[in-house]
């Protein structure tokens, strides 16, 4: 059966990164006989934008509901306000298809440098799970008293549904489980007096349906000094939406960097198509230079193969990132001096080789 795919590949090195990611499902439906995918590329993003008004057209989601997945390179561009480019394709996306998972692996791939001083591929391997539709990143606020220099003030409203917080922890304590992991809640409810006790409370709510899954609490600037001091502490986690993202980030930095970071933004009852996308954003500086690395796009393809149904070619297409890296087939982020097409030729080579 063929998979219908939806590209998006966005602005600037999301366009380079995403052919490099294509090129790896190519490479995967090249030698398993099992797999077919079908492409469709939308030119949608900033120069859409600037041209009619409009990151995506009206009608997006409905174009999109037919695919069975999405692959995104990035969004954002210097002559547009981020929070335009952001809140013109990526967020309304997420929202508009419930995709409350942001699924976002923290590990260690063999031969991928970390800064952390004598640490190795088994000490850093956690999955973490933001809440991916509503916390901080509700949208909701206002300006107020624009421009009066005594009362002008912005207000940006959290909003913490009981179904939003309980959907996205029980999927936490189900991963865990299923991957026999232990479960780390992150939050901040010391200053957080609503939300924070909100959160912690549905997730000790929860926690009683899961006794045989091992758990703990951590306000979140505690988790962040953790995550450095003693990453193998940490199977799944699961937070917010903006603590699940600048987490993240400080995970990327322990696991070889933004050029390794991956996502998943699911809907786990399947009713939408889930969206896979490197974490990083359109980097300008490097963009059209061919020099940006591309293995957290293919890494966000190979979570496209899982949820799909092909883990083992997931696994796979990692192997084949380790085996790039240990080749010292490298972009500079990594400390090479390929380019972004060489990397992702040689994944794809890999990948080949891996069938045989
Ligand atoms: N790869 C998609 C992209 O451009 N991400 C940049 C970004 O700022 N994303 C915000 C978010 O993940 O919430």
């Amino acid at each position: 059966m063929t998979q219908r795919i939806a590209v998006i590949p966005g602005d600037g090195i999301g366009r380079e990164v995403t052919a490099e990611a294509l090129r790896a499902l190519a490479a995967v439906a090249a030698v398993g006989p099992e797999l077919s995918f079908a492409f469709e590329e939308f030119d949608w993003g900033t120069e859409r934008y600037l041209a009619k008004g409009e990151m995506m057209p009206k009608d997006a989601l409905e174009t999109l509901a037919s695919f069975d997945a999405i692959q995104l390179g990035a969004v954002g561009d210097p002559r547009v306000p981020d929070h335009v480019t952001l809140w013109g394709l990526l967020l309304p996306i997420r929202q508009g298809f419930d995709l409350y998972v942001n699924l976002r692996p923290v590990r260690l791939l063999p031969g991928a440098p970390t800064a952390l001083a004598g640490r190795r591929p088994q000490d850093i391997d956690m999955l973490v799970l933001r809440e991916n539709t509503e916390g901080e990143y509700s949208g909701k606020g206002d300006f107020l008293f624009p421009g009066d220099p005594t009362r002008e003030m912005a207000l940006q409203t959290s909003v913490f549904s009981r179904v939003g917080c309980e959907r996205i922890i029980r999927y936490g304590f189900d991963l865990a489980r299923r991957t026999g992991r232990s479960l780390t809640s992150v939050s901040k409810g010391n200053a957080m007096n609503y939300s924070g006790v909100f959160w912690d409370r549905v997730f000790m709510e929860v926690a009683e349906d899961y006794s045989d899954v091992p758990t703990q609490s951590l306000l979140v600037d505690a988790a962040a000094m953790l995550f450095v001091r003693d990453p193998g502490r940490f199977g799944v986690v699961v937070t917010s939406n903006l603590y699940g993202d600048v987490l993240t980030d400080l995970g990327a930095g322990i696991a070889g960097g933004m050029g390794l970071a991956a996502s998943a933004n699911i809907d786990p009852t399947g009713a939408s198509p889930s969206l896979f996308e490197p974490v990083h954003g359109s980097a300008p500086d490097i963009a059209g230079k061919g020099v940006a690395n591309p293995m957290a796009a293919i890494w966000s393809a190979a979570l496209l193969l899982d949820h799909l149904g092909h883990g083992r070619w997931a696994e796979r297409v990692l192997r084949a990132i380790s085996r790039t890296i240990a080749a010292g087939v490298t972009t500079a982020d990594l400390g090479g001096t390929a380019s972004t097409e060489e990397v992702g030729r040689r994944v794809a080579l890999e990948i080949e080789a891996l069938a045989e």
